[in-house]
């Protein structure tokens, strides 16, 4: 058994065993000798919001997530605050301006609230950084190591599309809650009775918009650079020109923690959906985050009585014939799924079930997906056009069409 076929700390922590992360995120064995930039998962997905004290609230309050460490003004940070949050072996770390002259003012003045990193987790940044480098890759912050009572961790970070970073951690000597400079924090939260414990345990995928024509050069920069490969599903000029007005490529790390989407705009017949998200984050950014959830409908149903609202499937997705001879049989009766707008897809590995919200904040832009996974190592191809009609709706609902 290889070393990318232990559990990360994470993964042991949120009591997830290898077969469930197979389940999960379509996790398969790898050997990391022979990889140019071995990543092992993620680390985890730092957002930039307008209100981070109140997006903390929301994340633990509708999607269910443990507040576990925070920075701030009271820790001596005068310049934001930062709230780490995790479900399962997933982190969030929710950030924004307490300082007005704070850079994350101006960033969230230019994207509105979005995911500023998708930090990864390495097990040798050094190493990470000299092969980015030598392959041409923007460094942003060199190697250097954050000491404290727990600790020691070594971080660096590199530049991907538009304004989002990669930082890469190693934090194999650490011990403390999140990073030197953070305390341990503790949810005041209470949890409705009867609510599932977690609503999701880990992410899945983080899909990435670009510019029309550099869908390419990015899929190249991740070769390249951090040495991922590509996955089978893509959506080609053929389809894009029916229906979907985007063209997508998918790129994952050697064990396939690390799932990368990457869409650009095609020109259609209507304003593309990514041409909508490069107009309003103000350039290419992090489109959805896919969370995977090992029970889609009790996640949903405890989403909707949060108040969360998903995208709209028609019945018509339902009856169509085409579709219930090729999902065949699925885990539960396809009346329960329909009563809940969640789609499915099956290939020739096995079926998925997934749906998507509708964006989180006051920008069209970022939104999640929750994908429950039975065997399929896609992301879906069958329900694009469903998906993207629900979506067009949308965007004609708010005059961008
Ligand atoms: O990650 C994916 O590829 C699927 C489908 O704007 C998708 O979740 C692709 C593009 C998009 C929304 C969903
Ligand atoms: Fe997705």
């Amino acid at each position: 058994m290889s070393i990318e076929q232990t559990l990360t700390d994470d993964e042991k922590l949120a009591e997830l065993s290898l077969e469930q992360l197979q389940q999960l995120v379509g996790l398969v064995e790898h050997d990391p000798s022979r990889d140019p930039f071995p990543v092992s998962g993620w680390d985890a997905l730092v957002w930039v919001v307008g209100n981070a004290t109140q997006a903390a609230h929301f994340f633990q309050s509708a999607y269910g997530m443990q507040l576990v460490a925070y920075s701030g003004p009271e820790t001596g940070n005068r310049d934001h605050h930062a709230y780490v949050l995790t479900s399962g072996a997933a982190r969030f770390v929710v950030t924004g301006a307490y300082d007005p002259a704070s850079p994350l003012a101006d960033h969230h003045r230019r994207h509105g609230d979005g995911i500023a990193d998708i930090a990864l987790s390495v097990p040798d940044v050094d190493v990470c950084i000299a092969h980015a480098r030598a392959a041409g890759a923007t460094v942003l912050t060199e190697p250097h190591d954050l000491t404290d009572e727990h600790g020691t961790v070594r971080l660096a970070a590199i530049a991907t599309y538009g304004d989002t970073r990669h930082t890469l951690v190693d934090r194999s000597r650490y011990s403390g809650p999140y990073l030197p400079g953070f305390v341990a924090r503790t949810s005041s939260f209470v949890p409705r009775p009867g609510a599932p414990k977690r609503l999701f345990q880990a992410i899945d995928h983080v899909v990435g918009n670009v510019e029309l024509g550099a869908m390419d050069r990015w899929v190249a920069f991740y070769h390249r650079v951090m040495g991922f490969t590509d996955m089978a599903e893509f959506v080609g000029e053929d389809i894009a020109t029916d229906y979907s007005a985007l063209m997508s490529k998918v790129v994952s790390n050697g064990n396939h923690r690390v799932k990368f989407p990457l869409n650009e705009p095609a020109v259609g017949k209507k304003k593309s959906q990514i041409d909508e998200y490069l107009e309003y984050y103000g350039g290419p950014g992090a489109q959805h985050v896919a969370l995977a959830t090992n029970d889609i409908i009790g996640t949903v149903d405890a989403l909707r009585a949060e108040g969360v609202v998903f995208l709209a499937t028609p019945d018509s997705y339902y009856s169509d014939p085409a579709l219930r001879a090729r999902i065949g049989e699925v885990r539960v009766p396809i009346e329960e799924l329909q009563q809940r707008g969640i789609l499915v897809d099956r290939d020739e590995d096995g079926y998925l079930l997934q749906i998507f919200t509708k964006p989180l904040g006051d920008r069209p832009t970022v939104f999640f997906e929750l994908i429950e996974r039975h065997g399929s190592l896609g992301f879906g191809i069958g329900n694009f056009k469903a998906l993207f009609q629900a979506i067009e709706r949308e965007q004609e609902l708010r005059g961008n069409f």
